[in-house]
């Protein structure tokens, strides 16, 4: 079992997709075990994304995701980081496969709605920076009709 970040952006907040985009991490089968709303502080936006620091679109991207609430997720199953990475689809939203979330909904890179963590390192460290209060440790009783 693994545990990913994922994280609904000010735009996918701001276009009223939170429910939409909740439901089909709980329909896939995942397990929520952090939730919050938060307006991300410039520190931790920058540390999110300081893998992006030299890049020209960075100052931007920090700006953007500081602009408003964000709402931070930890989904848990069985390759949930990856499970959660085809939920969500290709980062520009016109490339994106339709069934995924930007696929469905995007249609470009900067709006691109929402992030997920793309390898356990990153999701270990954005799980830390985001949920440093820790995660919720639950048992999920439809589980034994998820996995077989
Ligand atoms: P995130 O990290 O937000 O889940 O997106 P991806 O994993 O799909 O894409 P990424 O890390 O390459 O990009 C991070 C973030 O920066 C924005 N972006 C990216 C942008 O505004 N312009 C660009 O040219 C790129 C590559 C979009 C997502």
């Amino acid at each position: 079992m693994e545990t990913t970040y994922v994280m609904v952006k000010p735009d996918g907040v701001q276009r009223g997709l939170i429910g939409e985009i909740i439901g089909r991490f709980e329909r896939k089968g995942l397990k929520l075990v952090g939730l919050k709303s938060v307006v991300p502080s410039k520190e931790t936006a920058e540390s999110h994304y300081a893998v992006h620091s030299e890049r020209p679109f960075y100052p931007g991207l920090i700006e953007f995701v500081t602009s408003g609430p964000v709402v931070c997720m930890a989904w848990n199953g069985k390759d949930a980081i990856a499970v959660a990475r085809t939920l969500i689809g290709a980062t520009n939203g016109r490339e994106a496969a339709p069934g995924t979330i930007r696929g469905d909904f995007g249609m470009d890179m900067g709006f691109n709605m929402i992030h997920g963590s793309d390898a356990a390192e990153t999701a270990e460290f954005e799980l830390g920076l985001w949920f440093p209060e820790g995660l919720m440790d639950w048992e999920q009783t439809i589980t034994s009709w998820v996995y077989e």
